[in-house]
């Protein structure tokens, strides 16, 4: 299988900042679904990191120049997790489509971060999803799957265990686009998801969650065209 995953910042990098033996963790997960045959790009999200330095950042400069930021965070954390992966990775973080589609056709796992503002890594990995004709795209994200409303601000809210791509779009659509916004998914992205046909999952992001993706045996959200 091809697999696109949009691994959140907040996951790889949480707010006590990197451990060495999460990192391994990861990277032993996405090796494991390599060595089973499955071609694999990891698009990696900006966490804590980019909050911190965006919401600082935004006292002085406008949005675009704060997703530049996000951006680079982004880019830092999937340097971090290349530097685990030896040579399942090569030592380049991809900033298009056309590089990341080289280095999976070198038989490598591709780990990318952001690409241009006014959007999420959620956006790029769903982009990079149709791009390269992916067979899923998995968000591994710190929410267990697609509620009806937020469940960090709302305690009654439910999960949804499975929704169409067009029941997707009202629940994301308006959402905020501003530079830092942490939205189950992003408004683009769930556009993309949608014209582009593209099978999701939704899952919480931690790394024994994301290998029961292989036997479908994850308890996140499944969204199909
Ligand atoms: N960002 C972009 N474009 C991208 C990826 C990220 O502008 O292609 C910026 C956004 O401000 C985003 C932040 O909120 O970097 C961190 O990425 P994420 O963790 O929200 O995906």
């Amino acid at each position: 299988m091809k697999i696109v995953f949009a691994l959140g910042g907040s996951v790889l990098m949480p707010k006590e900042g990197a451990s060495v033996d999460k990192i391994k963790e990861y990277a032993d997960v996405f090796k494991k679904m390599k060595d089973e045959n499955n071609e694999i790009c990891i698009v990696v999200g900006g966490g804590n990191t980019a909050r911190t330095y965006i919401s600082v950042a935004r006292e002085f400069a406008n949005e675009s120049f704060c997703d530049e930021i996000g951006i680079l965070a982004t880019r830092m954390n999937s340097m971090l997790l290349i530097s685990a992966l030896d040579n399942y990775a090569v030592k380049k973080v991809p900033e298009n489509f056309k590089d990341a589609e080289i280095i999976l056709n070198l038989n490598k796992i591709v780990v990318m971060g952001g690409t241009h503002p006014a959007h999420t890594t959620d956006a790029v990995a769903a982009s990079l999803a149709e791009y390269i004709d992916a067979d899923m795209l998995v968000v591994a994200t710190n929410v267990d799957g697609v509620y009806d409303k937020d469940p960090r601000k709302h305690a009654d809210a439910k999960k949804i265990k499975q929704l169409t791509t067009k029941e997707l779009l009202n629940i994301t659509g308006s959402a905020s686009i501003e530079a830092g916004s942490s939205t189950i998914i992003d408004p683009l992205a769930s556009k993309i998801i949608d014209r582009a046909k593209l099978k999701t999952i939704v899952i919480e992001g931690a790394p024994e969650e994301i290998l029961k993706i292989l036997n479908n045996t994850h308890s996140g959200t499944i969204i199909n065209p």
